[in-house]
C-alpha cells in the first residue's frame, strides 16, 4: 500500500486522493487545504546553536504533596530515590543528555551543545523531559512507596535555559548545588529544633532568623550533637547522573550482514561536590562536545 505524510499524519494514498477530492483538489492530487495557513502561527523556538540546552523541572506545589504523602522531614530517602530513578529513565529514553543534577523536587538535564535532536526545538525538549519524568514518577511510585498509596497525580513544571559557554554551564550546576546546601542546612537545623528541641515551627523559624551557616552548624553540634558534615551526602550534595563506560565490548547487529562493536555506557549516580574544580577535572567528557 502506498503511504504519504502529507497533511502531517501518515495516511494511505487512497485516503489522500479522496481527501483531495473532498477539499476540491484537481484530478485527485492532494491540494493544501485552506486551513494550512494556521501552521504559520507556530512560533519558531529553535534553541540557539552552540549553546548548552538545560531543561529544569520542578514539582508543582510539593509542599502540599509531601504532607499528604507523609514524606519524612527534612529528607525522604524513598522520594529522593524515586526522583533519581525517574531522571535515569529520562537519560536512557531521550537523546544526548550529558549530565543531570537533582535535589529536593527538582531536576536539571543538560543536553549536549551540538545536539540536533528534534531540530533543537525548545518545546520538544521541555515537553519530552517533563512528560517522561512525570509518567515515570507515577509508574515507579509503588517500587519506592510500597506502604503509601499515591493519592493524586503529581505535576511538574519545566523551563529551558541556554548557556553559551562551559563556564556558564558549570556555574549553573554549581548554583543548583549551592542552593541544595543552603536549603538542606536550614531544613536540618529547623527540624532538629522542632523534633528534638521541642520548639514550635514559628519558634524554630524565629530562632534561625538572621543566622549564618556557621551559627547553624554550631546549633546542630552543641545542642543536638549532630555534625552536619556526617549527614548523608545525597542530602548535602544532591545527585549527579553521568554516563560511565562499562568495561566490556558488546556486539550490536545492524542487519544480517553487518555488526558493530560498541563500548556500552550506563548511567551512574554520584553525590559529590561539583562546586570545586576536582569533579570537572575528573570528568572532562561532560564538557566535551565533540
Ligand atoms: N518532607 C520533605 N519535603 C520535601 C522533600 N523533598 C522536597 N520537599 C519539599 O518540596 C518543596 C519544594 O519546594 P518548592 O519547589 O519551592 O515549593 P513547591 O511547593 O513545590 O511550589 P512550586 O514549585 O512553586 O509549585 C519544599 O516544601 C520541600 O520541603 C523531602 O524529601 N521531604
Ligand atoms: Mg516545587
Amino acid at each position: 500500500m502506498l503511504w504519504s505524510r502529507a497533511g502531517g499524519a501518515r495516511k494511505p494514498a487512497w485516503v489522500l486522493r479522496r481527501l483531495g477530492r473532498v477539499l476540491g483538489g484537481a484530478g485527485g492530487s492532494m491540494a493544501k487545504s485552506s486551513y494550512e495557513y494556521v501552521r504559520q502561527f507556530e512560533a519558531d523556538d529553535t534553541c540557539l546553536h552552540n549553546c548548552w540546552i538545560v531543561v529544569r523541572l520542578d514539582g508543582r506545589s510539593f509542599h502540599r504533596f509531601v504532607e499528604q504523602h507523609n514524606f519524612t522531614k527534612p529528607n525522604d530517602d524513598r522520594a529522593l530515590q524515586l526522583m533519581n530513578k525517574c531522571a535515569q529513565t529520562v537519560m536512557l529514553e531521550l537523546k544526548d543528555i550529558t549530565i543531570a543534577y537533582g535535589q529536593s523536587d527538582e531536576y536539571s538535564f543538560v543536553f549536549n551543545k551540538k545536539t540536533h535532536w528534534f531540530k533543537r526545538r525548545a518545546s520538544k525538549f521541555m515537553s519530552h523531559v517533563v512528560s517522561q519524568f512525570a509518567a515515570s514518577y507515577v509508574f515507579y511510585w509503588k517500587d519506592y512507596f510500597s506502604d503509601q498509596p499515591l493519592l493524586y497525580p503529581p505535576g511538574f513544571d519545566g523551563r529551558v535555559i541556554l548557556y553559551p559557554s562551559n563556564q556558564n554551564l558549570m556555574d549553573y550546576l554549581k548554583w543548583r548545588q549551592a542552593d541544595c546546601h543552603i536549603n538542606n542546612l536550614y531544613n536540618t537545623v529547623f527540624w532538629a529544633l522542632v523534633h528534638q528541641g521541642g520548639l514550635t515551627k514559628a519558634q524554630a523559624q524565629e530562632r534561625l532568623r538572621g543566622t549564618l551557616s556557621s551559627d547553624k552548624n554550631e546549633i546542630l553540634f552543641s545542642e543536638f550533637n549532630i555534625n552536619y558534615n556526617n549527614e548523608p551526602l545525597m542530602y548535602r550534595k544532591g545527585t549527579i547522573l553521568v554516563w560511565q563506560k562499562v568495561n566490556e565490548i558488546a556486539t550490536k547487529q545492524i542487519n544480517s550482514e553487518k555488526e558493530v562493536k560498541q563500548t556500552p555506557s550506563k548511567v551512574t549516580s554520584l553525590h559529590c561536590d561539583i562546586i570545586g574544580q576536582q569533579f570537572w577535572k575528573e570528568h572532562p567528557e561532560i564538557l566535551d562536545d565533540s
